[in-house]
């Protein structure tokens, strides 16, 4: 196919674009996200990943969604970096357990060159054990990646979190840019990224919009692409503002996956935190509408998800299928 090919994704959709695609007829828009779902996916397939949070609380960033933020008193206690070898023992677990993909994430502003070492040595355990290897560290040089990547890891996730104009509202310890520049540096050292963000957060549609186009005009289109919905913990800014009820209306919800699967057409759309509290009946349009991953286990790093029972009973109603990671693919 030809780079000006229709079919293909495109780089330089404006705000405007975007904003439009939000306020199309709800059933127009899922139609179309549908639709292109088809033409990139089976969309029977829905990718497993499982998270573990190998280094918990005390992270001096303010992020004010957050549990692990020394910012904040939340109740989630500091630990060290966990053991290599207890990281690989749940892997394995993760693994037995039907997941493909492992993703270890550390409540840290920025990965420390001291604590490398161990890092690769994960990567390189979980690695062999056959899954897909994932990590979030919080910012990286463009040499830590370079490392990372030569440990085996596949995929770095690394988060916009919401639009530039309501960034400011949500951290004010890092920038946008800081973030792009990490991102930068993992796609140099060749891995794939994983960047998305949190709906729900008290940010408008344009917000949302925002954060899509910011996503859609990448110079590489995330690998995956993980919508949020704000879970809310209490002692955070942004938790204690939406206090227990569900912070963001379900239809807007599909509506923001519907669009990220038209602007990033061939990027893995993950359900991510949030879908513990989602009705099958919002999951079920959420898929139509074009997600087709998901985190699995009982835990996402501090917050509680969908269990195995939940999930294997979502499938079986939905005639779901684990997608397979593509082990050649991974391994390039
Ligand atoms: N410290 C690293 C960082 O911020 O990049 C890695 C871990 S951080 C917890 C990963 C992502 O989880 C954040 O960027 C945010 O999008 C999401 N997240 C964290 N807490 C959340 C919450 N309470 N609700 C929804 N998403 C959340
Ligand atoms: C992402 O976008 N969501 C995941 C993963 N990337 C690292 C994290 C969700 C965290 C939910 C809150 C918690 O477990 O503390
Ligand atoms: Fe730290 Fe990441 Fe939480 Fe922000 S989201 S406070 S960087 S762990």
């Amino acid at each position: 196919m030809s780079p000006t090919d229709p079919a293909q994704p495109r780089h330089d959709w404006t705000l405007a674009e975007v904003e439009g695609l939000f306020a199309r007829p709800f059933m127009e828009l899922v139609f179309e996200a549908a639709s292109t779902h088809r033409r990139w996916f089976d969309p029977s397939e829905i990718q497993k990943a499982q998270l573990l949070s190998i280094k918990t609380g005390g992270c001096a960033e303010n992020c004010g969604y957050c549990s692990q933020s020394a910012h904040f008193r939340t109740g989630v206690k500091a630990e060290k970096l966990m053991d290599a070898e207890a990281v690989l023992a749940e892997a394995r677990a993760a693994r037995d357990g039907g997941a493909d993909r492992f993703c270890m994430g550390a409540a840290w502003r920025e990965l420390k060159d001291r604590d490398t070492p161990r890092l690769t040595a994960m990567i390189a355990g979980v690695k062999a054990l056959g899954l897909e290897t994932c990590a979030t560290l919080g910012m990286l040089t463009a040499d830590q990646a370079r490392q990372l990547k030569a440990a085996g890891l596949d995929f770095y996730n690394h988060n916009l979190d919401t639009g530039p104009e309501y960034y400011a509202e949500v951290v004010t310890t890092r920038t946008y840019q800081d973030r792009l520049d990490t991102l930068d540096h993992v796609r140099a050292a060749g891995m794939k990224t994983c960047c998305g963000g949190i709906v729900g957060m008290g940010e408008s549609r344009r917000d949302r919009a925002g954060l899509l186009h910011a996503l859609a005009t990448l110079p590489v289109h995330p690998d995956s692409l993980p919508v949020n919905a704000l879970a809310p913990v209490a002692g955070t800014p942004l938790g204690d503002r939406a206090g227990a009820s569900p912070t963001i209306d379900p239809i807007e919800f599909v509506r923001t996956v519907a669009v990220a699967r038209l602007v990033c057409p061939r990027s893995v759309v993950r359900l991510s935190a949030g879908r513990e509290s989602m009705s099958v009946e919002t999951q079920a349009l959420c898929f139509l509408a074009g997600a087709n991953s998901i985190f699995v286990g009982g835990k996402l790093l501090t917050a509680p998800n969908a269990g195995e029972d939940a999930d294997t009973a979502l499938f079986a109603q939905l005639d779901l299928r684990p997608m397979i990671a593509d082990r050649e693919d991974a391994a390039a």
